[in-house]
């Protein structure tokens, strides 16, 4: 994507600063969409032009992409809490926003548009691995606005824009606020055994999940927005939905072993009942995205863990 305008919404978060230094790196030339409301500017790449607004706003997204060839649109309500509490707020940011700006991209004639959805819309799996077919009954606000939002954008393949979606699993590397309502258990749980805190495991530790590194996550998007780019609706990625997933399936108890070997001591935890709607298994099958393009991805939860110590 050298030397072309790509409009990163979301981008000063923390999927968004890692994917931003890797677009600026290839060259391209970068504009991110963000309100601040949960990422800063500390970690904006200097080279990338920051709007600073919301994405639910008509004005702000067309000022956003006034020149833009490429959208990757992550801006999103990712605290699944944040939208039970409001669920108005979920929907303008979560659903409507992301439809009304992949409309507006085609009519701007953008090259490639790039939805960054959820492996929640799944819900509680039925079939392991989860490939794109699984049935989609999403457990929450989160979730559903979700499916509506990567359902409406699918069915824009034949309007002209070429699209995709991507559907990643839990993502982790460095960069997460471990005092935010948005991080996930792997940054929560480094962070605590560092500081000689003990861990809190809600349930057994048997619930297992499909972590994926952040910079797995980039190198998926930034393969997909290539190949749209590239390719036009003549693309294998093109109105199609792909899980982002290394199709490893690690439990808690696991993670707490593997933290523990590193850190040379063992951890001290407290079983706490399971949350409500916590899903007790999930694993991703990422065969359509490597059948497509070829990608899979490359950390091991090892290497990313010994990164997040480090
Ligand atoms: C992930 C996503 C969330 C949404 C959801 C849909 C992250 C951070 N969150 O939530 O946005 O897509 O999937 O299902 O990726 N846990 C503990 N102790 C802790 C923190 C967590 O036991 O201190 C457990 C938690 O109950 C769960 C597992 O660890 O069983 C993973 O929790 P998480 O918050 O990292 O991610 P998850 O899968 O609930």
């Amino acid at each position: 994507m050298t030397g072309r305008r790509v409009l990163v919404t979301g981008g000063a978060g923390f999927v968004g600063t890692h994917l931003v230094d890797a677009l600026v790196a290839g060259g391209a030339d970068v504009v991110v969409l963000d309100d601040l409301s949960n990422g800063t500017t500390d970690h904006l790449n200097s080279r990338a032009a920051l709007i600073e607004g919301s994405v639910t706003d008509a004005e702000t997204r067309a000022e956003a992409l006034d020149g833009a060839e490429v959208v990757l649109h992550l801006a999103a309500i990712a605290s699944v809490p944040l939208c039970e509490e409001n669920p108005e707020l979920s929907a303008a940011v979560n659903r409507a926003a992301a439809i009304e700006l992949a409309r507006e991209a085609r009519q701007a004639g953008v090259s490639a548009f790039i939805f960054v959805s959820s492996a929640a819309i799944y819900g509680e799996p039925t079939i392991i691995p989860i490939d794109e077919n699984h049935p989609q009954v999403p457990i929450g606000t989160y979730g559903s606005h979700k499916a509506e939002a990567d359902a409406a954008i699918l069915a824009m393949a034949e309007s002209g824009l070429p699209l995709s979606v991507i559907r990643p699993f839990n993502i982790y590397g460095a960069g997460q606020d471990p005092t935010s309502s948005y991080s996930g258990v792997l940054t929560i749980f480094t962070n605590r055994a560092q500081a000689g805190q003990p861990l809190t495991v809600y349930g057994d530790g048997e619930q297992t999940r499909d972590y994926i590194h952040v910079s797995d996550i980039v190198s998926s998007l930034c393969a997909v927005a290539s190949s749209l780019v590239e390719k036009g609706e003549a693309s294998p990625c093109h109105g199609r939905p792909f899980n982002s997933c290394s199709g490893h399936s690690t439990s808690l108890n696991q993670i707490i072993s593997t933290l523990g070997n590193a850190l040379g001591k063992s951890l001290e935890v407290v079983n706490e009942p399971p949350r409500q709607g916590d899903p007790r298994e999930s694993v991703g099958d990422g065969q359509a995205l490597h059948s497509a393009i070829g990608w899979t991805s490359s950390v091991s939860l090892e290497d990313g863990l010994r990164q997040l110590l480090d």
